[in-house]
C-alpha cells in the first residue's frame, strides 16, 4: 500500500484554493493538471510502498505521538524547480514552528518504525498543480498575480495517514487513519479512527 503522513484540510480552505486553480497552461490539451479540491492536503511524510507488517508499526508510531494543537494559515504561491523544469505550483504555508515540530516527530515515529529516513529539508506546502512545461512568463504571471494569497488561520487538531491509488484522471487519496493533537487543556493524543488494514 502507497502511504503518506499529511494534515488535511478544512473543506473552506480547499475552496479558497480552487480559485487559485486556473489562469495557467498545465496540460496539453484536455489534461487537467489541476488537483481536485478533494485532494488538497500538506504532506508531513512520503512513505512510498510499505506492506502491511511495515503499516502497522507506523501506525502504532503514530498513534504514540503526542504533540499541541495549533492554527495555521497558507499564504502566498511559489513554484518547486528542477532547473529549467517546474516540478510543482503551490500554496505556501506562514510559518509555525508547531508545524515543523509536528513534522520532527512524524519523522522520528517513522524512523523508530524501521523505515529509511527522509534526510530533505520540510517545506510545507499544498500542491496546487503539476504542470506540463508552462511558458515561464506565463508562470511568472501567475505567481504575481497570486501573490498577495492568504487563507484566515485554521486549527489543526489531528493529522492523517492516507493511502494513494491512481484514478483514472487523478491520485485517490484514502484517510485510513487520523491522530488527534491535544487540546490546549488536555495532556496527550489518541487514534480516532480505524485501524490502517
Ligand atoms: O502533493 P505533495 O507535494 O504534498 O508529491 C507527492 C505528494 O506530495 C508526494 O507524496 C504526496 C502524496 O502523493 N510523493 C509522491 N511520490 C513521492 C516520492 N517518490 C513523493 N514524495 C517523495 N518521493
Amino acid at each position: 500500500m502507497r502511504l503518506f503522513v499529511a494534515l488535511a484540510l478544512p473543506e473552506e480552505i480547499r475552496w479558497q484554493l480552487r480559485l487559485l486553480c486556473g489562469g495557467l497552461p498545465t496540460g496539453n490539451g484536455s489534461v487537467n493538471r489541476w488537483v481536485p479540491p478533494e485532494n488538497f492536503h500538506i504532506t508531513l511524510r512520503f512513505l512510498g510502498e510499505v506492506d502491511g507488517r511495515d503499516a502497522h508499526y507506523v501506525d502504532a508510531a503514530l498513534a504514540g505521538i503526542r504533540a499541541p494543537r495549533f492554527s495555521l494559515r497558507l499564504k502566498g504561491v511559489d513554484a518547486f524547480t528542477s532547473g529549467q523544469r517546474v516540478k510543482a505550483v503551490y500554496a505556501g504555508v506562514e510559518k509555525q514552528p508547531a508545524l515543523q515540530h509536528l513534522h520532527d516527530k512524524v519523522e522520528s515515529a517513522v524512523v523508530r518504525a524501521g523505515l529509511p529516513p527522509e534526510g530533505q529539508k520540510f517545506t510545507p506546502h499544498v500542491t496546487l498543480t503539476r504542470p506540463k512545461d508552462p511558458p515561464i512568463a506565463k508562470l511568472q504571471q501567475y505567481l504575481v498575480e497570486h501573490s498577495l494569497f492568504k487563507t484566515a488561520p485554521f486549527e489543526v487538531t489531528h493529522f492523517t495517514l492516507f493511502s494513494s491509488e491512481m484514478g483514472s484522471e487523478h491520485s485517490v487519496y484514502t484517510a485510513q487513519r487520523s491522530y488527534a493533537l491535544s487540546a490546549p487543556q488536555q495532556s496527550g493524543a489518541g487514534a480516532t479512527e480505524s485501524s490502517v488494514a
